[in-house]
């Protein structure tokens, strides 16, 4: 048994320079295990709370000190001595400490910074990695990327409501080989945008960020870099957007390149796209709250394209159930940082597997070099992640670990590849 001897934790800063939550967990047998925590900027407003100091002397307000103290001072005397391996036990007496629905007592950085230090130091002690820890002999798939190689929305300056055009290679046979393709790919869009005297300066994600004529303009792009890289689009490289549509609906209206316009309309926008390009998954086609359209949205395009719910679902088990029961998307976001402990997010993830619903674990705009989802990823068999451009360390540092387990596994490893279209498409 090895037991948690001491917590720690301290404030880093994040890919955005904004300070963030670090945790050190040391146990009785000498392993010591680090975790840090991500940040978003486009943030659903049912997330679990990110607690910050408002404190405008420190950082414009952004320091973390509450939160680390709350480590310090309630969380670490209640777990130690708790054996590292009650990884359930552990985030539930963090659950009971905060005590609100939305961990706005601890924070949220507070609880899941400790919660994922305490299943790295658990496989750091049995020696095993950390997705054979969480997920046995069982965990082998690794997960097509969402790679996202235009950024608009919360994380640009530009002019695209669209908050992210990805690549997904699920065409390609092994991860590292998508990897490759998505990497080829981005460069090619590189020599494009400089050929169009377009702005090659990049996004939060490590997309490139231009001013363009319209959304669309952004998928002819993508399928021009496709070709001049040498593959094939809708056969071996896929498109997906995140719309973030929260962000542009103000007053029950969808602002969508400067005209106000219902979500009917926005809907009937993507089904031109859909029949235009190959687009596999749309994320966040719609507001968080608006229920109805997301019913009507997954009646005219669910068995077309996989409909993600991010800000819709938060990782949220409760919000995602509401969606089971109303006919809303057919694939859920997983962000641990939405909901604060690995605890909960296991249980969603269990939640949407139960009920066919395809799982995408996902970074925030606001990283750090941790690579813990590209374990959960392979652990559970989520088949899916995204975690921005093939560009920039705190992106990519989960990509290479992704091609590492790859190599790891072997022979046994299997990349989701094209099994993430079956699972959805009933007509295409
Ligand atoms: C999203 C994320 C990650 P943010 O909307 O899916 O790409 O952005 O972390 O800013 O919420
Ligand atoms: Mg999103």
């Amino acid at each position: 048994m090895s037991m948690i001897e001491s917590v720690f934790a301290r404030q880093i800063l994040d890919s955005r320079g904004n300070p963030t939550v670090e945790v050190d967990i040391v146990l009785d047998d000498g392993i010591i295990a680090r975790a840090s925590v991500p940040s978003g900027a486009s943030t659903g407003k049912h997330e679990a709370i990110e607690l910050r100091d408002d404190d405008p002397e420190k950082f414009h307000g952004k320091s973390v000190m509450k939160a680390i103290h709350n480590i310090i001072d309630t969380i670490a005397p209640q777990i130690c001595s708790y054996s590292v391996y009650d990884q359930v036990l552990i985030d539930r007496a963090m659950i009971d400490i905060d005590a609100s629905t939305n961990k706005s007592n601890l924070g949220a950085n507070a609880t899941l910074g400790v919660s994922i230090a305490v299943a790295k130091a658990a496989a750091l002690s049995l020696d095993l990695p950390l997705y054979s820890y969480l997920g046995g002999i069982n965990a082998r798939y690794i997960p097509v990327p969402q790679l996202n190689v235009i950024n608009g929305g919360a994380h640009a300056d530009n002019n695209l409501d669209i908050q992210e055009f990805m690549l997904v290679p699920a065409g390609m046979t092994t991860f590292t080989e998508a990897i490759r393709s998505a990497s080829e790919i981005y460069h090619s869009l590189k020599a494009i945008l400089k050929k169009n005297k377009l702005s090659t300066s990049i996004g939060d994600e490590g997309g490139f960020a231009p001013d363009l004529k319209s959304n669309q303009e952004a998928f002819d792009l993508l399928i021009s870099a496709v070709s001049d890289a040498g593959y094939r689009a809708g056969e071996d490289i896929f498109l997906a957007i995140d719309s973030a549509a929260s962000e542009f609906f103000k007053s029950n209206k969808y602002v969508f390149e400067g005209k106000k316009i219902t979500s009917h309309d926005l809907i009937s926008i993507y089904e031109e796209w859909v029949e235009k390009y190959p687009i596999i998954s749309i994320e966040d086609g719609l507001a968080e709250d608006d229920w109805n359209g997301w019913k009507t949205l997954t009646e005219r395009l669910g068995d077309r394209v996989q409909l993600v719910g991010d800000d819709l679902f938060v990782t949220n088990g409760e919000r995602l159930r509401r969606g089971i029961d109303e006919g809303c998307a057919n694939a859920i976001l997983i962000k641990p940082n939405q909901i604060g402990t690995l605890t909960e997010t296991l249980e969603v993830v269990e939640v949407a597997k139960e009920n066919n619903y395809a799982t995408v674990i996902s970074h925030r705009s606001g990283e750090t070099t941790d690579t813990f989802i590209t374990d959960i990823a392979v652990g559970l068999n989520l088949m899916q992640i995204k975690t921005g451009a093939p560009a920039r360390g705190e992106r990519v540092c989960k990509y290479n670990n992704l091609i590492r387990i790859e190599e790891e596994l072997g022979d046994t490893a299997i990349y989701a590849g094209k099994k993430i279209i079956e699972m959805w498409v009933k007509e295409r």
